[in-house]
């Protein structure tokens, strides 16, 4: 796991430029919302209806799911609103929580997996495809292949949380996202072998990390043994809403006791990775959301 800690001194080389001269506007753009189509849940979902509501966090998206719920992605039955973190829409290269968005690979670290976008410490440049989800804007589509020199081999992409949640600040989130039960968002693609995980790391902050070890992201305060959640076996060659509660993400294993609340309190990225030795990978990704569940 140690060569693992190159890939971010990598990325962090090239970002420090990149953030200069970005400035927030998050609190005034964040208030869009994003549709959670009823018709793209799983086959074995029940009905829901869209109605629109007034949050107390925003102007979020509201399903409510009518009766029995036998979705095998969120077996809760309840209100569900969304709080949007990118629908790629603006073809650009930040989210709404106005945190970059970046591409990486094992490339610095040694390996010879590629990830298209290329990678931002290889100069890559991030950016949106047409058409997105609903045949309508943009999302964001990751391809690439990984190497067989590690045997964790890798490539991904990840949303920083913030402007400053990466150096050479690396502060907290403006927001606490315990607030909220768990991230969504409507995916396409294949991958072989399957390797998917969305991952929340957890990571020092400010006078913490001083940034010249790793100049890109603030350094891993569990060797990289983050909580993730695997969704490759959900994917498919269509659209569908994968649906990931924070309280069924997992670690490899927990030595310190570290819980899900800690992480999510401080969460400065988030990570879309696919870690599979001499593997393929094809993603498309769209209207990334926060959820919660009232009932
Ligand atoms: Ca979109
Ligand atoms: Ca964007």
């Amino acid at each position: 796991m140690f060569t693992q800690k190159f890939q971010w001194i990598a990325v962090s080389c090239v970002l420090q430029f990149a953030l200069i001269g970005c400035q927030s506007d998050y609190l005034d753009s964040n208030v869009e919302t994003t549709e959670v189509d009823s018709d793209s849940t799983p086959s074995n979902s029940t009905a829901s209806a869209d109605t629109e509501t007034e949050s107390a966090f925003n102007n979020g998206n509201t399903d409510t799911q009518t009766d029995s719920n036998t979705d095998d992605t969120d077996p809760r039955e309840g209100t569900i609103t969304s709080y949007l973190i990118d629908n790629f829409d603006d073809s650009d290269d930040r989210n709404e929580l106005d945190g970059i968005w970046i591409t990486y690979d094992d490339q610095y670290d040694g390996g010879n997996s590629i990830v298209v976008p290329t990678s931002y410490y290889n100069n890559g440049i991030f950016y949106s495809e047409a058409p997105g989800y609903g045949e309508t804007g943009y999302a964001f589509h990751m391809s690439g292949t990984t190497g067989g020199v590690f045997g964790w081999d890798y490539l991904g992409v990840f949303a920083a949380t913030g402007a400053d949640t990466i150096c050479p600040i690396v502060q907290n989130p403006t927001q606490d996202f315990t607030q909220y039960n768990g991230i969504q968002f409507m995916a396409k693609g294949t991958t072989v072998p399957s390797g998917l995980h969305f991952k929340l790391p957890y990571k020092k902050t400010g006078a913490d990390d001083n940034c010249t070890h790793d100049v890109l992201a603030a350094d891993s305060l569990t060797n990289y043994n983050d909580f993730e959640y695997d969704f490759g076996a959900k994917i498919t060659d269509e659209w569908q809403l994968i649906r990931i509660p924070f309280d069924e993400m997992e670690r490899g294993s927990n030595p310190e006791g570290l819980t899900i609340e800690e992480v999510l309190a401080t969460a400065k990225e988030l990570i879309w990775e696919y870690q599979k030795s001499n593997g393929e990978v094809d993603l498309w990704i769209d209207d990334i959301a926060f959820y919660t569940i009232s009932k």
